[in-house]
């Protein structure tokens, strides 16, 4: 008995010690998707090839160089339009299972409407979801990643009623053409940026009206992306049986050391929350705490009605139940608490979260990245879908983008490396600790590009591009390797024998995924030498 006794004392010391140290070596499930994703804007060039008409950031870059830190534009950017061929390849070298892209509006409708379909642009994604294919490479499609076409901007853009169903036209062109071969679909990526940031700061369509557009851009954004959805699900879901939904940009809010959880929750609920209680809710609609504030605080102002438009009982019900999955994109996140008086309240990209009367912080061990709005904290990531679980019940989340920028642009990234590899770890916790049912990874992003206002100085990619040269050479980082290896094995350990094992995390026992590693990281080498 004594031994028996024992004997379990062992087993349960040595258990915990093996469980605790493999915390980091828990694998992703063999169906669990990697990728990597980019936008239109950001890497085609091209922007006014053939028949394309020019976007909403073709003419803020020309006219307002000075409001883009290096006065760049994406007029050629990585000139994936003319090199997709190249981008094709190394996707396919990095053995990823999906590459997220977008459709430009304004090459695709160059007059933004289907009166007429570039046959250019409708050929252009056509070769490249083919290419995809012919490599083994699932397309992941945004039909919105902010490119509007000007001749809409004109006629007031997001702010006009009339631009979801102009939205829904050009969502039924893209599904039309391309639903045969693409099954993962994103109708639009972060509404928060295009409406929330852009009208608050003047950004692109540089129309500054942080009190009354920001909200018109909001709900329209919801509508129109409800109406693409069940265009989808109506006319070619039940042929082609593919998933359809947004990407949400969402900041995740905790409490400083002072601050209330509830001063947090209100946060979320207007970051978050707006762009998610009108989908994923039984309920529908805005969130209702933010709804009255944001009444309360209008007719304080002197407003006849809100400003935030309301939801018409129709348009609850269009747009609630309008999602396949959950599509996240995160990077960072602030602590929050109650604004003390004449202290400075409302932070990029909420301006207009200053009725909300909180003051945002970070906390001194976050880590900073190059943007001005970027700490690092990946715990946030497992915080923030455990809160959306929590909020809209159990579905399938898809990470549709997480990634961190450098400005010196080394090849030997190790701090892109271990963002990955903390980012990853979190939605291994995610899956394993508290079952959320996390289904794929997007890197932000492939290869460096046009990184909006901050233009080409803020460095994303895997792969380093080379903007003086013609051919925009793609050259891999040490995270394009990493982030190789994880895709290969499931495990977000760095491989022993690669050109980083001084960074630190490397893990110290010899196994068979070193080995594996070892072999790869070979062929890597040879691989990359031919090109
Ligand atoms: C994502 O946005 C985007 O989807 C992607 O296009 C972008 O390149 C990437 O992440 C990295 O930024 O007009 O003030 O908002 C995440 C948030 C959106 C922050 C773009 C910087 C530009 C300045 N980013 N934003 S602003």
């Amino acid at each position: 008995m004594y031994l028996h006794l024992q004997s379990v004392f062992i087993i349960f010391v040595v258990g915990s010690v093996w469980s605790h140290k493999n915390v980091s070596e828990l694998k992703f499930p063999p169906w669990f998707k990697f990728g990597a994703a980019t936008a239109a804007y950001q890497i085609e060039g091209g922007w006014n090839i053939s028949d394309k008409s020019p976007s909403i950031w073709d003419v803020f870059t020309h006219e307002s160089p000075g409001m883009i830190s290096d006065g760049g534009a994406g007029d050629e950017a990585c000139d994936s339009y003319r090199l997709w061929r190249e981008d094709v390849k190394i996707v396919a070298d990095l053995g990823l299972d999906f590459y997220r892209f977008s459709i430009s509006w304004p090459r695709l409708l160059p007059s933004g409407f289907p009166d007429r379909i570039s046959s250019a642009g409708r050929r252009y994604y056509s070769e490249l979801i083919d290419g995809l294919l012919a490599a083994g490479v699932e397309p992941v499609v945004t039909v919105y990643h902010w490119d509007l076409p000007q001749s809409l901007q004109d006629l007031g853009g997001w702010t006009n009623p009339l631009i979801s169903d102009w939205f829904a036209d050009y969502a039924r062109v893209v599904f039309s053409l391309y639903a045969d071969r693409v099954k993962t679909w994103i109708t639009i990526n972060e509404p928060v940026i295009y409406c929330d940031a852009s009208y608050t700061m003047g950004v692109a369509p540089k129309v500054q009206s942080p009190e009354i557009g920001l909200y018109l851009c909001k709900k329209h954004a919801l509508i129109a992306h409800a109406k693409a959805w069940r265009i989808y699900d109506k006319e070619f879901k039940p042929k082609y049986h593919g998933k359809v939904s947004l990407s949400n940009l969402i900041m995740w809010f905790e409490p400083d050391d002072d601050g209330e959880e509830e001063v947090a929750e209100l946060a979320r609920q207007y970051g978050g929350g707006m762009y998610s209680h009108p989908i994923y809710s039984k309920e529908g609609g805005w969130p209702p705490a933010i709804e009255q504030l944001i009444a309360k605080r209008s007719l304080e102002q002197g407003y006849p009605r809100s400003r935030l438009p309301a939801f018409t009982e129709h348009e609850i019900q269009l747009t609630r139940g309008t999602y396949d999955f959950y599509g996240l994109n995160y990077y960072t996140a602030r602590l929050t608490r109650r604004a003390r008086s004449g202290e400075r309240i409302g932070i990029w990209p909420f301006s207009g979260i200053s009725e909300l009367n909180i003051t945002f912080t970070t906390r001194p061990e976050w880590k900073k990245a190059p943007p001005f709005w970027f700490y690092i904290y990946p715990e946030g990531l497992r915080h923030l879908m455990t809160w959306l679980r929590d909020q809209y019940g159990d579905m399938e989340f898809f990470i549709t983008e997480t990634g961190v920028s450098d400005y010196d642009g080394r090849l030997h990234d190790v701090d892109r490396v271990e963002y990955y590899q903390k980012h990853l770890e979190q939605v291994l916790l995610s899956i394993h600790e508290d079952h959320v049912n996390v289904t794929g990874f997007t890197a932000w992003t492939l290869m460096d590009d046009f990184e909006w206002i901050d233009g080409y100085r803020s460095k994303f990619g895997l792969y380093a591009v080379d903007f003086s040269d013609q051919q925009r050479r793609r050259t891999p980082r040490t995270s394009a390797v990493y982030y190789r290896n994880v895709v290969h094995t499931g495990s977000i350990t760095p491989p022993k024998y690669s050109p980083y094992s001084d960074n630190g995390v490397t893990n110290k026992i010899f196994s068979c995924t070193n080995l594996y590693s070892l072999i790869i990281t070979v062929y890597y080498v040879l691989d990359f030498q031919n090109c």
